[in-house]
């Protein structure tokens, strides 16, 4: 009885200190709409914010054609075999086993329609895979059950180094006071990426316990953070599509893999330098990570 009065009071005070963390962390840019987000009943793509985005709906688009077309050939041809060679119509039915013009046929037409994918595939895969040179460079770290960021280099002026801070996801009751709606839920973190529209940003992607994903659809971004490795991912906003985009762990890390989602906040240059301003000297609360040595 004494151990559990004793856990639920360590369970309040740690509640409380990640609360305290939350309030005191946060350095918000308002006036941004929620863009990348999923809706009610919604089966198609999120907005397409990034080139990236944009090619893989249009490759999505385009295979769904192909799909369509040879489904509806196969079952073309099966409701032909059914009307025309069942044994009432066909009652004596033919006893060869080979056709070499048919079996050359299907074998070159799959051929062709495979290269003719992949002609355009991809190259849209290696556009993700080849990752620029950033102009904001981040790292993200997944933990079991949050994710922490690290501004690598500074954007402007060195303004941005010591920008290290982590990523909780909002309690129900959190979400007005940062102006989140209701439905919003399991989506907003007290703490968002804040990256320019117009800018190549590079996302350094790792893990710190399990492996954890890292995605936001709108920009048609995932991946994998391993512990031990480092991997990459890049994306530019559009110029206009300035707003607020959504994504979750996307890859199953433990029992709280459902509560620990991204949000990223795409603002113009000069939100972005203001917002660096005011980041680095609230986030620069981890003086044994600060870079002294670029400050001359
Ligand atoms: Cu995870």
């Amino acid at each position: 009885m004494r151990l559990q009065t004793l856990l639920s009071a360590f369970g309040a005070a740690i509640f409380t200190t990640f609360t305290a963390v939350a309030a005191w962390a946060q350095v918000s840019v308002d006036g941004l709409e929620s863009i990348g987000v999923p809706v009610e009943r919604g089966t198609g793509f999120q907005p397409a914010a990034t080139e990236l985005a944009r090619d893989l709906q249009w490759l999505d688009g385009m295979l769904n054609v192909i799909i369509i077309a040879i489904t509806l050939f196969v079952l073309a041809l099966l409701v032909a075999v059914i009307v025309r060679y069942n044994s009432r119509s066909n009652p004596t039915p033919a006893t060869f086993t080979h056709h070499t013009p048919v079996e050359v046929a299907w074998t070159i037409v799959p051929i062709v329609i495979l290269v003719f994918i992949g002609a355009f595939s991809l190259p849209v895969l290696f556009k993700q895979q080849e990752i620029p040179e950033g102009d904001v460079t981040i790292k993200v770290t997944g933990y079991q059950w949050y994710w922490g960021y690290e501004y690598v280099e500074p954007g402007v002026d060195g303004a941005a180094e010591g920008i290290i801070f982590d990523s909780f996801m909002l309690a129900r009751e959190e979400l007005a006071e940062y102006d989140y709606n209701d439905d919003e839920y399991l989506l907003a973190t007290d703490t968002a990426v804040v990256v320019p529209t117009g800018k190549k940003i590079v996302m350094q992607v790792t893990g710190a316990d399990v492996i954890h994903s890292w995605t936001i659809p709108a920009f048609g971004v995932k991946q994998d953070g391993v512990p031990g490795r480092l991997a990459e991912l890049w994306f530019e906003v559009d110029p206009g599509m300035e707003g607020i985009y959504f994504g979750q762990c996307s890859e199953l890390c433990g029992k709280d893999h459902a509560y620990m989602p991204i949000t990223v906040k795409a603002v113009t240059q000069e939100q972005y330098e203001d917002w660096l301003n005011r980041a680095g000297e609230e986030y620069a609360g981890q003086p044994a990570r600060i870079n002294v040595a670029s400050a001359d």
